[in-house]
């Protein structure tokens, strides 16, 4: 597998979704988030000026955007820099969601993490800032939960991701206590004693600049290294493709309390059903239209 550098001028949506979304093949666009305010914008100067003493909270402790921005800028060398630094954008800076649109970037759709009746659900689905400082490192390997597909938009700094292809968790040694993270301490240095099967893993490694967008098919392991002062907006893709894997997960995680595990999928089954009649209803408009 390799992971292809496209501009939109080479992929059609219709070439996407047969190429990249229905097999699962990972993909960096090179300028899909021209179409967001954002691009071209976010930057270390940028959100101090506007956003400041916005807070969140990294590993237990509270940060203002402006400390965040100096640590993962060299300026304050009084602490280590936290990796992910992390706002939930619909929440903690509601105000930049309007620099985000198209959130799909006229690819990632239909959404249905998009519609009213998935925001309600507890299940990923977030539109998420992510700032990190050179050599800030996600700190495993991992499958995102729910089998959903990830885009992630690096809006300022380079940053490193590796991936494997799918079906190599076998040589990944995934926790047994949540099969979805990998217990490999660090996959730079692996301990081929203590971890064999690692030898027969191909990690896919690259680097996505600013303005640059990574799809992450579900199923591909991945995990992310800052190279430098980064600041990232990803969100999550569910649609009917991937759906019938997500259900299967809002069962299995709730599996030891069965009314709720009910309770849920019955839920999101009424959500994944409207939602695919309004794709129907979609499809239909842009029939008529042409
Ligand atoms: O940008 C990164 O650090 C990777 C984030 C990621 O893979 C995740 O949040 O699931
Ligand atoms: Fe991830």
């Amino acid at each position: 597998m390799e992971v292809k550098r496209v501009d939109r001028s080479q992929m059609s949506y219709e070439q996407f979704i047969e190429e990249h979304w229905k097999p699962g093949i990972p993909l960096v666009f090179t300028d899909a988030s021209k179409v967001w305010k954002a691009n071209g914008t976010f930057s270390p100067d940028w959100f101090r000026a506007h956003y400041g003493d916005r807070r969140t909270v990294v590993n237990g402790t509270t940060y203002t955007m402006s400390e965040l921005m100096d640590l993962v800028e060299g300026k304050d060398t009084s602490r280590p820099v936290p990796y992910p630094c992390k706002y939930h954008i619909p929440t903690q800076l509601p105000e930049v969601l309007p620099m985000l649109t198209p959130l799909g970037l006229n690819y990632a759709k239909p959404n249905w993490l998009e519609s009213p009746w998935f925001a309600r659900g507890q299940w990923g689905g977030a539109i998420e800032l992510f700032i990190g400082g050179p050599g800030g490192k996600f700190p495993y390997i991992h499958l995102d939960y729910y089998h959903l597909s990830a885009w992630i938009n690096q809006l300022y700094g380079n940053k490193e991701f590796t991936v494997w292809p799918r079906g190599q968790e076998k040589y990944l040694y995934p926790d047994p206590n949540d099969p979805w993270k990998s217990s490999l301490p660090d996959f730079e240095h692996v301990d081929l004693d203590k971890y064999p099967l690692y030898k027969h893993a191909t990690p896919i490694k690259f680097v996505v600049g600013a303005g640059e967008t990574l799809f992450i098919p579900f199923g591909i392991w991945h995990t992310a290294k800052s190279l430098e002062p980064t600041i990232s907006v990803a969100f999550d893709l569910l649609n009917g493709h991937n759906f019938p894997l997500f259900l299967k997960d809002v069962w299995d995680f709730r599996r030891d309390n069965k009314l709720k595990a009910m309770a849920h999928t019955g839920y999101a089954m009424m959500a994944g059903a409207v939602c695919k009649v309004g794709d129907l209803f979609g499809k239909q408009r842009e029939g008529t239209r042409r």
